[in-house]
């Protein structure tokens, strides 16, 4: 009875490993010093439930380079979530689904859209597109808001 319980006890630590191991929410941001709205992104994620690392870099540009952010995907801050790059002012929501990606390199919004989450601009909201970099190269497009 007692071996039978202990059994019972492990395999809900077990399971409890994996929930975690499938929704890790710790995420690393990387940005210059006096980035603004990189600031606001960061305070977006941690109103979505995520764990930030906020790293000040020197050069963003060399930064993105070893992160494998193409030129024409880029933006601001550049993060770093289970080894895939988020570049931009992403949704959170976003970076959950991308969970479900493990093809694509990372995702990105291109340039800094109004509207997009920490980019708000009293009412205005510019349309723009959430993108995703295949393991090939490619550029598909994800979402649109
Ligand atoms: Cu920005």
């Amino acid at each position: 009875m007692l071996g039978k319980l202990r059994l019972i006890a492990l395999a809900g630590l077990f399971i409890g490993g994996l929930a975690q191991a499938a929704d890790n929410l710790t995420i690393d941001v990387h940005r210059d010093a006096n980035c603004g709205c990189c600031k606001d992104w960061i305070l977006h994620l941690e109103n979505n439930g995520f764990t930030v690392n906020d790293h000040v870099e020197a050069n963003m540009g060399s930064f993105k380079q070893t992160a494998g952010v193409p030129p024409r995907l880029g933006s601001c801050h550049t993060a770093i979530i289970n080894g895939q790059f988020v570049e931009g002012h992403v949704p959170a929501e976003q970076i959950h689904l991308l969970q479900n990606r493990p093809d694509l390199l990372g995702i990105a919004v291109p340039g800094m859209p109004v509207g997009s989450p920490g980019m708000e601009y009293g009412d205005r909201k510019d349309p723009y597109q959430v993108v995703g970099l295949t393991r090939s190269g490619e550029v598909e497009v994800i979402a649109e808001y």
